[in-house]
């Protein structure tokens, strides 16, 4: 793979190659601007590079979860499945990079370590962990929400014997657990995807659950020519539509209240959207999110398809959520999850009555007993939007990122943070990111950051920062509208609970993307309202 070397002085630089910094990297060549992008992996498509555990697969459609920036690439893409699995999805984001000639400007294996802001010159010093040092105007954290993964600190942990795997770092060659029993942690979206694919290979799979998640059959399958037809004819208008989605995504909303229908009725669309798949099951009504009571029967009713899929009832019970509503921690789709639990060959521990105590050399002590393994996988989650950023030194007068997010992170727009001019992070807390559609809402953010750096070179302008007054009427709204809904009533890794340590605040925006693009359009068509835009030289007659 060629490897772009960092020039010393550029416009942009930008951190990280996922979707996000490639998109941009094509916006600002765009702009006739030159940017430079480090990324940590060998290659392009991030999250999608990272995680390759057994079953990854993404439950957006395919159709849905692309760029929208080119209509060539939408025609001349072709997915293979109605929800593409990682590899697809990979290959997909290495076609992009290919396609518009995006390796050159990219510098793998390469990882930020410090970016500091320069006052006098306004611009950022970024350093690497292979010695680069440069000097760029602007400093765009293309990061990702979830691409920090977090191990569980067990007693033990070294000790263990046998191999151990994170699904957020899952090694490029693959694994093959065919004769091996294997324990796995955790039951988010990862485990939930990777427990039926591990379940087929390996003689035992026991899976530790401490939080029972909701999560939907995704109904997956091979994609239909006449399908991929159906969206390609009408394209630039569909994609147009999502854009002004609450989530980003055409999941055909139903604008009624779930206490509004008879039972019989009600019963009617969950089987309706139970039998589609997917999350559009949680846009059945309009207020799954907001209403206690109506949050329930949706509740109920998935917590009665378990009880019907999986056999042995001691069982189904400790799969059925019962803590949070539906939805409030990231809902999950699945290919027979529930189903997996009938196998002979799969045991499920409940973590809450018999807690881990420690990893020993031959596998992990829960209660009483010691369960021996051949290979243990962690799929224990992230330190989520705000662990990748504060990893890297940032400091801008004298104040570092880590201090100023001490309390949790603040941002304005969840764009940028006021106190670090002209750095800017793409789907970062505070924008609506992880409860939406991610390439909308990064193309939503690359657009934006693109147009406002254009705007300020037309402008004579090169120095752009939040206002701390912008900012807190940002977090304030940001605060009254999640306070709105229900999702503070989980323990979720949205309010950073699964951190210890990490303040407890409910860090994405919930208030639509639809919305949310609105009012970040209304903003920059006001001259960029709640920013302070200056150029380099009157900063320098100020000093
Ligand atoms: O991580 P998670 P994930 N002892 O944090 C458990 C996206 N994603 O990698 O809930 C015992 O959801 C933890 O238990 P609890 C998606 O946004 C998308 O699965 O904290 N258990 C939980 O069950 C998703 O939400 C896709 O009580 C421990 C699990 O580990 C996000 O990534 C696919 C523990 C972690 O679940 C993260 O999903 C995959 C401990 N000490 C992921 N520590 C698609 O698009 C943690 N756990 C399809």
């Amino acid at each position: 793979m060629p490897a772009a070397k960092a020039p010393s002085v550029v416009d942009v630089v930008i951190v990280g190659a996922g979707f996000a910094g490639m998109y941009m990297l094509h916006r600002l060549r765009g702009l006739g601007m030159s940017a430079h992008v480090f990324e940590a992996g060998s290659g392009v498509g991030g999250t999608w590079y990272w995680n390759r555990y057994p079953g990854a697969r993404c439950d957006v459609e395919s159709m849905q979860y692309s760029y929208s920036f080119s209509p060539e690439l939408d025609q001349e893409w072709r997915w293979s499945e109605l929800f593409a699995s990682q590899p697809e999805i990979l290959r997909y984001a290495n076609h992009v990079a290919d396609r518009f000639d995006l390796r050159r400007d990219i510098q793998f294996d390469t990882r930020v370590t410090e970016a500091r802001f320069d006052r006098a010159t306004q611009r950022w010093d970024v350093r690497t962990d292979h010695g680069d040092r440069v000097s760029a105007r602007y400093c765009v954290m293309a990061t990702g929400c979830l691409s920090t993964a977090r191990m569980p600190d067990f007693p033990g942990m070294e000790r263990f014997t046998g191999k151990t795997y994170h699904t957020g770092h899952w090694p490029h060659e693959g694994v093959d657990f065919t004769g091996q029993r294997v324990g796995l942690i955790g039951t988010g979206s990862s485990a939930i995807q990777a427990v039926p694919v591990i379940a087929e290979q390996a003689v035992q799979l026991t899976v530790f659950q401490r939080t029972p998640n909701f999560s939907i059959p995704s109904r997956n399958g091979l994609m239909s020519e006449a399908y991929a037809e159906s969206w390609k004819a009408d394209y630039p208008a569909l994609r147009e539509k999502a854009r002004h989605m609450r989530t980003g995504i055409l999941n055909n909303p139903n604008n009624v209240s779930a206490l509004e229908v008879s039972d019989e009725e009600r019963q009617r669309i969950y089987e309706e959207r139970w039998a589609a798949g997917g999350t559009n099951f949680m846009a059945a009504f309009n207020d799954l999110i907001i209403n206690q009571q109506a949050n329930d029967t949706a509740a109920d009713f998935v917590r009665e398809r378990i009880r019907e899929t999986v056999r042995n009832q001691a069982v189904a019970a400790l799969l059925a959520p019962k803590n949070h509503p539906i939805g409030t921690k990231r809902i999950c789709v699945d290919t027979e999850y529930y189903g997996t639990y009938n196998r002979d060959n799969v045991t499920l521990v409940d973590v809450r009555t018999t807690p881990i105590t420690r990893i020993s050399a031959n596998g992990v002590r829960a209660g009483d007993v010691e369960y021996e393994f051949d290979s243990i996988v962690f799929a224990t989650g992230f330190d989520a939007m705000t662990g990748a950023l504060l990893k890297i030194d940032i400091e801008a007068d004298g104040q570092t990122l880590r201090d100023k997010w001490e309390a949790g992170p603040r941002t304005y727009l969840g764009l940028m943070t006021a106190g670090f001019p002209n750095m800017f992070m793409i789907t970062g807390p505070g924008s609506p990111s992880v409860l939406s559609n991610m390439m909308v809402s990064i193309e939503q953010h690359v657009d934006w950051i693109a147009d406002g750096m254009a705007y300020l070179r037309s402008h004579g302008l090169d120095c752009i920062e939040a206002t701390q007054a912008a900012e807190e009427a940002w977090v304030a709204h940001g605060n009254e509208v999640a306070n709105g809904t229900l999702y503070p009533l989980a323990n979720s890794w949205y309010m950073g609970v699964n951190i210890p340590g990490k303040p407890q605040v409910f860090m994405p925006y919930i208030g639509g993307v639809g919305s949310y693009r609105q009012i970040c359009d209304e903003i920059a068509t006001d001259g960029y309202r709640g920013f302070a835009l200056s150029a380099q030289t009157a900063a320098i007659a100020a000093e």
